[in-house]
């Protein structure tokens, strides 16, 4: 039968969930973030026979381009779409309609989800994948989750979920890693047996060890917020560490990207009472930059010049 899976290729629910679809259909995998989903539908051809995609949501601006693609691929394929991320009743029904499968629930993880979606031609060993993708999700508390992990090992499933997640942030970028992660995921080999993530796992520890460390050297605190410069890490993890080193509620984050502009990755904590996302993005139309974002995690570009204004005025608001 000529099968294809695809599914999101971020993180452990996204490559735990085609794993599993693997492993229950046989079929080809397609890695894909949102920006190349359309393009790798295309990749789809018209005599496919079957069709799961997984972790990936539809409810996005292309959604129009996205059913146009689906029912291409329905006109010969079984098409499965299992996904947790919302999705409006009017895409959910206009996908039933294209004669989709679709298994929607925002309480469980993708894995979980297909895991459920295929549990009667999976081995028993699928279950620990289909519970990593619900540690790492954050969404071990649903139902099938809670109720999966009270009946083993909790370390255990602990141990491996976040180990692979940790691999996956030293390697994810790497040509070719996650699709072997997914290979040997659906042959059923736990996160620990696949060969590099182990030790891929430790250097990114290792990493965030020497991060914490930097953090607490180079930066300044200000008021009821501390910020730093970077150059080579992720800033927004950036920001949360600085929250954390200097125990204030709102960490600052700036990398220059692009000469004479910095990148800035906000975070705060509950204590502060300000919209971090809107106060930002006052601000920086202020000093001729722009930004926004949510309560808590907001992100804005600012001149290099200027940003000594930026965590003065920024300060004072909080
Ligand atoms: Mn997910």
């Amino acid at each position: 039968m000529k099968s294809y899976c695809l599914t999101h290729r971020k993180d452990v629910d996204g490559l735990g969930s085609g794993a599993l679809a693997v492993a229950a259909t046989g079929g080809q995998i397609i890695l894909s973030e949102y920006d190349d989903l359309i393009e790798n539908l295309k990749r789809v051809p018209d005599d496919a026979e079957r069709l799961v995609i997984s972790d990936l949501g539809a409810d996005s601006a292309d959604f129009p381009e996205f059913l146009a693609e689906i029912k291409r691929i329905a006109k010969r394929a079984d098409v499965t779409h299992i996904d947790h991320h919302y999705m409006s009743e009017q895409a959910k029904r206009q996908l039933r309609k294209a004669g989709v499968r679709l298994v929607h629930d925002t309480r469980e993880c993708a894995s979980m989800l297909t895991y459920k979606t295929f549990r009667d031609v999976l081995p028993e060993r699928a279950r620990l994948i289909a519970m990593c993708g619900a540690v790492t999700d954050y969404m071990d508390d649903s139902p099938m989750a809670k109720k999966m992990i009270e009946r083993g090992d909790r370390q255990f499933v602990l141990l491996e979920a976040t180990m692979l997640a940790l691999a996956l942030g030293d390697r994810s970028d790497e040509e070719g890693f996650p699709e072997k992660v997914v290979h040997e995921l659906s042959q059923m080999k736990h996160p620990h047996e696949i060969e590099g993530v182990p030790a891929a796992a430790v250097r990114e520890l290792e990493k965030e060890a020497a991060l914490g460390e930097e953090v607490k050297a180079k930066g300044t605190r200000k008021g009821d917020l501390a910020y730093m410069v970077t150059s080579q890490y992720s800033t927004g993890n950036v920001s949360k560490l600085l929250i954390g080193a200097f125990d204030v509620p709102v960490g600052v984050a700036m990398k220059e990207k692009q000469k004479g502009w910095y990148e800035v990755s906000l975070r705060s904590t509950s204590e502060c009472k300000v919209h971090l996302g809107r106060t930002i993005g006052r601000i920086a139309l202020k000093l001729g930059g722009s930004g926004g974002g949510h309560r808590k995690a907001a992100g804005c570009r600012v001149p290099v010049s200027r940003a000594d204004e930026m965590i003065a005025l920024l300060s004072r608001k909080i």
